[in-house]
């Protein structure tokens, strides 16, 4: 060990681990703080529109003291908010307190006045393999269900309904397009349009209109910059790319109005293009499509392209 004894090196190395720990619960907290805020937000959820059965209080929206994710509301959210609240979370706050706790041992038994004589040991092969293999063993553990949740997450067959999403600066539209190109845009309603001040920032003057139990396919791309389509209480988060055309499912479980936001930074009015999300009986729905398709005039899809190839025609020409 030359000239720097063990003992130096292992009080060393404890001082590096305690700052490791310490920084480690620092961002958990941090970690857990952001969850509660955006739990907040949505305590919007609690004052779901008049005739939506809400069932308890605790499923629908935010909690004083909360720090975990908002209430599932599709088989998706709950398979990864259980994975997470079960498996990945009581694995995170073991390893930090055992880290913790092992650099606070380390300090305290091996500070010179208890241990004037360091031992000469430098390898120690059984310890090794195990610090090796211990770890290699969580990750299998967390890689098994979080596999299956991705399979789930990318399983878009036999879906009832298909609907397309396109963020733009700054806003959504959406489409229909089983149901004659029904399409519309979803633009963000200002402080003085609002019906629920509590709703700020997230209520939007056309909402997605969906059925509820039926497992609905969302196409989701972009016209001009990256946006990301998210709705956490469906556990849906998907990019929306120009020129591409991503896509995801969400069966919801029950009927009421959901909120997402655009979560990939896109600009000026990122934070001004709520995603609203009415979930309906199916009766309500079939009369939601009707009404839908008199009030946004359904334009069919050569009128669609016939509009394309026009605002082609007048970028070329610029
Ligand atoms: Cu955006």
């Amino acid at each position: 060990m030359g000239a720097i004894s063990f003992a130096r090196l292992l009080r060393l190395r404890g001082a590096v681990k305690v700052v490791a720990a310490a920084g480690v619960s620092f961002l958990l907290a941090n970690a857990l703080v952001a969850n509660a805020l955006v739990a907040d937000v949505l305590v919007a959820d609690a004052l779901a529109e008049e005739g939506t059965e809400i069932k308890t209080e605790i499923k629908t929206g935010a909690q004083n003291w909360q720090t975990g994710f908002s209430a599932p509301a599709s088989p998706v959210a709950r398979q990864s908010f259980e994975f997470h609240d079960n498996l990945l979370q009581p694995i995170i706050v073991f390893i930090c307190l055992f880290v913790f706790l092992l650099g606070g041992f380390i300090c305290w038994r091996f500070a010179e006045k208890r241990n004037p004589t360091p031992s000469r040991t430098t390898h120690h092969s059984k310890l090794e393999v195990v610090w090796t293999l211990v770890p290699v063993a969580i990750l299998v553990v967390l890689f098994v269900p979080s596999f299956n949740i991705m399979r789930a997450i990318e399983d878009v067959s036999e879906a009832d309904l298909t609907v397309k999403a396109t963020g733009h600066q700054w806003y959504w539209s959406y489409e229909y397009p089983d149901h004659d190109g029904l399409a519309f845009d979803s633009n963000l309603l200002t402080e003085d349009e609002l019906k629920d001040k509590s709703k700020r920032l997230l209520q939007t003057d056309n909402a997605l209109v969906l059925p509820v139990g039926s497992k609905v396919r969302v196409l989701v791309t972009a016209t001009d910059v990256l946006h990301s389509w998210a709705v956490p209480r469906f556990g849906v988060k998907i990019d929306a790319v120009p020129g591409r055309l991503n896509e995801t499912w969400l069966t919801a479980d029950e009927k009421g109005v959901y909120y997402g936001f655009c979560t990939e930074l896109c600009g000026a009015g990122h934070a001004y293009m709520p995603i609203e999300v009415h979930i309906v009986s199916k009766a309500e729905f079939v009369i939601w499509l009707r009404k839908a398709k008199e009030r946004f005039a359904t334009k069919s899809q050569p009128d669609l392209l016939a509009d394309l190839l026009a605002a082609r025609t007048d970028s070329a020409q610029q």
